[in-house]
């Protein structure tokens, strides 16, 4: 069984958009220094092989920590690895496809943009869900914000079910704002990522989502 990561509040992805190859190592030590509670390997426009070789450095880093590896896309390289589990977009197929393809039960999520796509994914079986984006982001170009307005219906309708997590823009500043729109778990990739310090950054977002005002 994969760790227990239903609490966790801050998804680090180590995505090579922002991170050197020769960096992910300590960029994946970082994260989990900063309280990333899950971890995912992104690596959009990259060979399986290059993906592959990666997955199988970063999986051991994530297990001694306790933190569950998830790797983005790739059914197949993290079927190949035994990670902890993968996150498929809208496109990438059905999620109880994926699952028999593991030989022991792993964590499998869905990116989600809309209220409907959310409640569909837990209805397909996710272990958890991405909700966004919820402001447009260079990491993920070409989609509009999709705003803060559905957050709590979602949060309300699938958030008590299985964690969804907050995507897109976010940052330590608008952090209040997302909270105070019922968010209670992100994933932040390129202020995380271009932090000077990743650790320090990733204790401010879990406190800023902590805070009482
Ligand atoms: N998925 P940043 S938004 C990888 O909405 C990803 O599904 C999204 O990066 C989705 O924190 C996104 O730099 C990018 O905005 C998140």
């Amino acid at each position: 069984m994969p760790p227990d990561w239903s609490h966790t509040q801050l998804y680090g992805i180590v995505d090579l958009g922002y991170v050197a190859s020769d960096n992910l190592t300590q960029v994946t030590r970082d994260l989990i220094a900063g309280d990333a509670g899950l971890i995912q390997l992104r690596a959009k426009g990259h060979s399986k092989e290059e993906i592959l070789t990666w997955a199988r450095v970063l999986l051991p880093i994530c297990r001694e920590a306790g933190v569950p590896f998830i790797v983005n896309d790739h059914v197949d390289i993290a079927v190949a690895i035994d990670s902890d589990g993968v996150h498929l977009g809208q496109v990438d197929g059905s999620l109880q496809v994926a699952r028999e393809q593991f030989k022991s039960p792993k964590i499998i999520g869905r990116s989600t943009h809309s209220p409907e796509q959310a409640k569909a994914a837990l209805a397909e079986g996710a272990d958890y869900i991405g909700f966004g984006p919820l402001f447009p982001t260079p990491t993920k170009k070409g989609r509009p914000g999709i705003g803060l307005e559905n957050i709590a219906g979602v949060m309300a309708e699938v958030g008590l079910q299985i964690p969804v997590f907050c995507i897109g823009g976010i940052k330590h500043d608008n952090l209040a704002l997302v909270r105070a729109n019922g968010a209670q778990r992100v994933v932040v990739v390129s202020e995380l990522l271009q932090a000077n310090d990743i650790a320090q950054t990733g204790k401010k977002i879990i406190a800023a989502l902590n805070a009482s005002s």
